[in-house]
């Protein structure tokens, strides 16, 4: 890895699980996460207001869908087992971000 990539490991908690806060903030931040292939990893969506219609986070990819109650955090268990590269949307598919697996 350079100097200048800017992969910034994510925190790993007492049962070894890459872990990421994503604040839902009329976007998701941040809208890229990028997780190690072959560690097990938790995404934390915490909704921190009541900008955009972001109520709701999807990934069919993924396999998780919530609805996002504000100030609440609510975690998916991700599978990191292949690289590449997976969606999740607000219901409407408007607002965006990708887990990056690699
Ligand atoms: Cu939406």
């Amino acid at each position: 890895m350079g100097l200048f990539d800017r992969f910034k490991k994510p925190a790993v908690n007492e049962d070894g699980q890459q872990v990421v806060k994503v604040t839902v903030d009329g976007g998701y931040q941040p809208e890229t996460v990028r997780l190690a292939k072959g560690v097990p990893a938790k995404l934390v969506f915490e909704r921190v207001s009541d900008k955009g219609c972001l109520e709701v986070v999807h990934s069919p990819e993924l396999g998780f869908e919530a609805e996002l109650p504000l100030n609440q955090e609510v975690s998916f268990d991700v599978k990191t087992d292949q690289r590449g590269e997976y969606d999740f949307a607000c219901g409407m598919d408007m607002f965006k971000g990708k887990v990056v697996v690699k």
